[in-house]
């Protein structure tokens, strides 16, 4: 997955580019990056800043768009209007998620967007948003309104969204309270999400939570769960801040386990697959990815929604959890018995054509009737399922690619795919569907 940062330089690297890219690297995203500005500042304080010329950014955003395939963009400091006219001229008719974050000025007291840049933010860069990201000071200045409560932030999240952004994400963390609350307003739906405030006084929070965004959003998550998770990697990093300055502290960006990272990496290459949601079952499919020795299925990660077809297309509902998925999860955890190395899975649609092709492509195809269940385990969903795949890999030594069954009265068949990885697993679902 590949997601941009146009933002400006800071050489602290706590915020701006170079914030951003810690922040892409650390949940397995790609980073490229445009620099709109360059300042010079430390912890302790901010000096000079300097714009880059209209044309370069320009130039920089044709060569990168002309080569790269892009998931999601993030916009930071832009600083000048020139720039802002150059960046929404090359953007304006890209289909590619914008994440808008207002960068007005810096905790040590920089300019980083000019005065009269304001009128052109909100008339060109917010209306190309999917969703703007202010804090409470921000959002007052877009809005042009006092934000003193819950109420004046969805106040301003409306005025904000009048302006043309399709989602707005208010950072509720400089009201005073002892909670943090910030409100996302989705077309016409408001969600709030809380958390106790931690003592922070750092530099780089807002970048780490715009480019978390950004990653969510590129990885193809709606916005509610997008913010949600995002709002968690930024809180983890900001309690994770190291001292390297003589001033204020730097977040840290602590990347998602290995396994987090390689099974959502494969979702969204799931969903990108095309054509994908002709093999979406009825009871929908899930992806799971287990710890090594799982002992229960508590220690495999899956959705703990679904991947969900919706008309000729598919979207992943719910989020990645151990202890997610509960089919497939429990499949997977029976064949760790026999295969501790087949750790990943996901269901597809029955089709007998795939079974063929499966077994001319000289995958390990293996099947279990569910008609001969014993009495013990039928309508026992999680029993039926484990003993189902024992009794399908039974004196076979070689790990299975594929495990069928084709149902029952009320039960849909249904194809499993397994895999050493969520990439193997890939690999062999596109090498049946071709
Ligand atoms: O944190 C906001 C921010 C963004 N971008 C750059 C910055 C800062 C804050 O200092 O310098 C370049």
């Amino acid at each position: 997955m590949q997601v941009l940062s146009i933002a400006g330089s800071d050489p602290s690297s706590g915020a701006g580019i170079q914030g951003d890219i810690k922040t892409f690297t650390a949940l397995g995203a790609y980073g490229l990056s445009i620099v709109t500005a360059v300042t010079s500042q430390n912890t302790l304080k901010f000096f000079d800043v300097e714009a880059v010329s209209p044309s370069i950014i320009r130039g920089q955003i044709k060569s990168i768009l002309s080569d790269f395939h892009v998931d999601a963009i993030k916009i930071g400091m832009v600083y000048s209007k020139k720039a802002i006219m150059a960046i929404h001229s090359e953007l304006k008719r890209v289909k590619i998620p914008i994440i808008l974050d207002p960068i007005f000025e810096s905790t040590t007291g920089g300019i980083l967007l000019q005065k009269d840049a304001i009128l052109y933010f909100k008339k060109l860069l917010v209306p190309i948003a999917h969703i703007i990201t202010p804090n409470v000071l921000e959002a007052e200045k877009l809005a042009n309104i006092k934000i003193r409560s819950l109420g004046d932030i969805r106040k301003a999240a409306i005025k904000i969204q009048k302006l043309g952004a399709r989602g707005v994400v208010i950072k509720g963390g400089h009201l005073q309270s002892n909670k943090v609350t910030d409100i996302l307003l989705e077309d016409h739906k408001f969600h709030t999400f809380s958390h106790n405030k931690i003592l922070f006084s750092g530099h780089g929070g807002g970048c780490t939570f715009s480019a978390a965004l950004c990653v969510n959003i590129a990885k193809g998550k709606g916005l509610k769960d997008a913010v949600k998770s995002a709002q968690d990697f930024t809180l983890q990093s900001m309690k994770n801040t190291v001292k390297v300055g003589r001033g204020l502290s730097i977040v840290t960006q602590k990347g998602l386990d290995v396994i987090e990272n390689d099974l959502s990496c494969a979702v969204t290459q799931f969903v990108e697959i095309e054509g994908i949601y002709r093999y979406i079952p009825e009871c929908q499919t899930n992806f799971v990815y287990s710890r090594t020795s799982p002992t229960s299925i508590a220690d495999i990660l899956g959705l703990e929604g679904r991947i969900v077809k919706t008309g000729k297309s598919v979207t992943v509902a719910g989020s990645l959890k151990y202890g997610g998925s509960k089919h497939v999860a429990l499949s997977v955890l029976e064949i760790t018995k026999k295969h501790p190395t087949v750790r990943s899975a996901l269901n597809i649609k029955y089709d007998k054509r795939i079974i063929e092709k499966a077994i001319k492509k000289k995958l390990g195809v293996f099947f279990y009737d569910r008609n001969i269940e014993p009495d013990l385990v039928r309508g026992k969903e999680g029993k039926t399922i484990s003993w189902g795949t024992r009794n399908a890999i039974k004196g076979v030594i070689i790990p299975p690619d594929i495990i069928y069954h084709k149902g029952s009265i009320g039960k849909e068949p249904m194809i499993l795919i397994f895999g050493e990885s969520p990439k193997e697993v890939l690999t062999k679902l596109l090498k049946i569907i071709r």
